[in-house]
């Protein structure tokens, strides 16, 4: 079987452990993220790596390097999913390290660098909004902070990592010091358009944008939908209806996306005026200056519809990730890798954050991109990818590990 096929089969057996019937969601710490976890421990176990799953359920294989002082050189991506999630997510890069880190370790070939194949927990921040806790973690940044973060049914973090077993006192040991770590290296999907348009498989990322998250709560005045007139309300929903397209309307400027992902009335009621309104705001730029200047007008623009409309709103800060440059030395090695394969090299910026993030200023980091089939579409059960495409990275990615060896 080529290494392609294996990785797409692979992809199709994580996704059979999922939150919902006929679809794909496994966030963290759920059951099916659990089953998951243990599963890739499986495999890397078979792969002959010295496994363990570690404080915050990252599962690391190591391939070991003679030399015991010797750094570390990390491949890792993320398997938990968004919801209603495609399988090639995070998943892929896990996947495409798993199977060359097995043929590295069947060869028995001498590394001068430790080889850290991870897994990491949680990227996506879907359930208790805290970003990249996985990685955060392993980079040194995980916040205490986020411990107490409740998900939407009001169990915070530290208890759902006790429930699952994890020792929230080891967290901090975790962190990986500057020095103990040679390059990181992330495999991924494109989720976007770029590489299918170009007819190539493969693309170097150059630049991963930045990302400013709050999480809105709007509170208004209930009232009776029938008795109360338009002109005295102060109603939570249409606050933030206006707020929403605020968003979309300054967002649109050039080199900005923005994005409502989240909006619910909790208490909501047909015949009641919502007097609370809850929603998330993710705001993206390569440029940290454009972006910082979207968040300061719509928080401005915020308070400017709250005063108008008597209600009062708050946003909380969930995430504030600067843009981060890839490591030209090792986008160069990929351009090697993929000039040895006779394709031509592209190099393109991401629009989506990636684990990568967590290591900019610790290690020097690189990504490599694997082109997204039916439009690009991504965080979507429609995301799809060929075995070629799986193939073709794999076999770069061992190429530039050989690389980096030598
Ligand atoms: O939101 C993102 O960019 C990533 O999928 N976590
Ligand atoms: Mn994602
Ligand atoms: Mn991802």
């Amino acid at each position: 079987m080529q290494v392609g096929d294996r990785i797409l089969q692979l992809a199709d057996h994580l996704a059979q452990w999922s939150e919902t019937p006929g679809g794909l969601t496994c966030t963290y710490l759920s059951p099916a993220h659990r089953a998951v976890a243990a599963e890739i421990s499986r495999f890397m176990q078979n792969a002959g790596l010295e496994t363990h799953t570690d404080a915050v359920a990252n599962v690391i294989g190591r391939y070991a390097s003679k030399d015991e002082r010797a750094p570390t050189v990390i491949v890792a991506s993320h398997y938990d999913t968004v919801r209603n999630a495609g399988k090639y997510d995070g998943r892929l890069g896990i996947l495409t390290g798993l199977v060359v880190a097995e043929q590295i370790a069947r060869s028995g070939k001498p590394l001068p660098f430790h080889l850290d194949l991870i897994a990491f927990s949680e990227e996506e921040g879907v359930r208790f909004s805290a970003p990249y806790i996985g990685s955060s973690a392993i980079a040194g940044r995980f916040e205490s902070a986020w411990l107490e973060w409740p998900d939407t049914k009001g169990i915070s973090l530290a208890q759902a990592l006790r429930e699952a077993g994890c020792d929230v006192a080891a967290i901090p040991s975790l962190a990986h010091r500057k020095s103990d770590l040679a390059a990181y290296l992330e495999i991924h999907i494109e989720q976007g358009p770029v590489l299918l348009d170009a007819d190539l498989p493969v693309g170097i990322v150059t630049a991963i944008a930045g990302n400013s998250r709050f999480g809105v709560t709007i509170e208004g005045t209930a009232g009776h939908a029938g008795t109360v007139p338009m002109g005295v309300r102060h109603d939570a929903a249409a606050a933030a209806a206006e707020l929403v397209l605020y968003v979309e309307r300054r967002c649109s400027a050039p080199g900005l996306v923005g994005t409502v992902g989240r909006l619910s009335l909790p208490d909501g009621a047909i015949n009641v005026i919502p007097s609370r309104c809850e929603l998330s705001i993710d705001i993206r730029s390569e440029d940290d200056a454009n972006r910082l200047a979207a968040v300061d007008d719509v928080l401005a623009e915020m308070h400017e519809i709250a005063k108008r409309r008597g209600v009062r709103a708050h946003a909380t800060l969930l995430m504030d990730a600067a843009a981060v440059q890839c490591s030209s030395r090792l986008q160069d090695v990929f351009a090697r890798s993929i000039g040895q394969s006779g394709l031509p090299v592209r190099r393109l910026p991401s629009g989506a954050g990636h684990d990568a993030v967590m290591f900019d200023g610790i290690t020097d980091i690189a990504m490599l991109f694997v082109r997204c089939g039916n439009g690009g579409v991504s965080h979507s059960p429609l995301e799809t990818i060929t075995a070629h495409d799986a193939d073709v990275a794999a076999r770069i990615l061992l190429d530039a590990i050989e690389r980096l060896a030598r």
